[in-house]
């Protein structure tokens, strides 16, 4: 009798991917490869991340990154990490960094490198003075024809090949989608791997939970500000981390609604497309949710350049409509 996964197993994330992979003829396990990379890079990050204040890499070095953000040790720390990682692997064409003004263009597609990942190395960092969880966001697109330059990444979302994070938090979670559905993996510590624990992961609906910096709500539409008055008067409660990983995973495990839209002072809104709101939106639509930004759906949104920033409104279908009837 064929055996089917359930909670019992013990799948690594390895296996996992290598299974998956069988499903599809022709396929090389090289995307196991790539996501290999990023699992030994996010272990190391997560290390240095709980050791922040016992090796004293805590707070900014006083530089800017290229989006004017003050950076931290850690962000250059986490950068440095996955660039290590992931730079030596052979299908990689490209890698681009929120971090870095210009992405790293490594081998051309006629030479391997087939693929570009993108990533905010640690998102939220701002919250790791207060040991707050911070993350590692990514995004996987096939390069196109159009050769191994950047212009060859600015590809929609509905054509990346993979997006997930890693959650730094009370546990390490990592929580991946190749297109196939929404996966959730814990590092367990004691083995060195990334155990599979949630297969086919599905956003609940009816929880009534907004996430949102609500400090901003003069600066916000009227539509925001429309919706914030009437889930007051609705019995609605709020939670917000600051951090896009911690805030999205519960949603993605809750239900609710996530909100950064665009203020009077960032029109363009603060996130940024291609390393936040893409791979965010595909994990949520791969959950049964839903991922809008002015009207539009995140993924099929294109992109002109590689830092652009965009509002964003996910999470649960219910409470993203809910927001949109505003
Ligand atoms: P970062 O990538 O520089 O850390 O910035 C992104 C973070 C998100 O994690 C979070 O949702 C948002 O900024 C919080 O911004 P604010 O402090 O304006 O609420
Ligand atoms: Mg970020």
């Amino acid at each position: 009798m064929k055996q089917q996964w359930t909670q019992d197993n013990l799948t690594s994330l390895q296996s996992s991917i290598l299974a998956e992979e069988q499903k599809h003829p022709g396929a090389t396990g090289e995307f196991t490869w790539i996501l290999s990379a990023i699992s030994l890079a996010t272990k190391a990050i997560g290390n240095k991340v709980r050791c922040a204040r016992i090796q004293d890499v805590i707070g900014d070095i006083g530089e800017q990154n290229i989006q004017g953000e003050t950076q931290q040790k850690l962000d250059v720390i986490a950068n440095e990490i996955i660039l290590r990682c992931l730079g030596d692997r052979d299908n990689i064409g490209i890698l681009a960094s929120e971090e870095n003004e210009t992405p790293f263009l490594l081998r051309k597609r006629t030479d391997g490198g087939k693929y570009a990942v993108l990533f905010d190395p640690l998102d939220g960092s701002l919250n790791i003075d207060s040991s707050v969880g911070v993350g590692t966001i990514f995004s996987v697109l096939r390069l196109s024809d159009l050769g191994s330059r950047e212009e060859a990444m600015l590809r929609p979302g509905v054509e990346q090949v993979a997006a997930g994070y890693v959650l730094y938090g009370s546990s390490t979670v990592l929580v991946l989608t190749t297109g196939n559905g929404v996966d959730m993996f814990v590092l367990d510590h004691a083995i060195g791997s990334f155990v599979l624990v949630s297969k086919g992961l599905k956003i609940p609906s009816e929880n009534k939970t907004y996430s949102i910096n609500e400090a901003y709500t003069n600066k916000f539409s009227d539509n925001i500000q429309s919706y914030l008055r009437w889930a007051h008067e609705n019995e609605y409660s709020s939670r917000y981390i600051g951090s896009m990983v911690a805030d999205v995973h519960r949603i993605l495990l809750k239900g609710g609604v996530f909100l950064y839209p665009p203020t009077d002072t960032k029109p363009e809104g603060k996130l940024r497309l291609m390393y936040e709101a893409n791979p965010m939106a595909m994990i949520i639509e791969q959950a049964g949710g839903k991922a809008v930004a002015g009207g539009e759906r995140i993924l099929e949104i294109k992109p002109d350049g590689l830092h652009q920033r965009t509002g964003v409104i996910l999470g649960s279908i219910d409470q993203v409509d809910a927001v949109l009837q505003h």
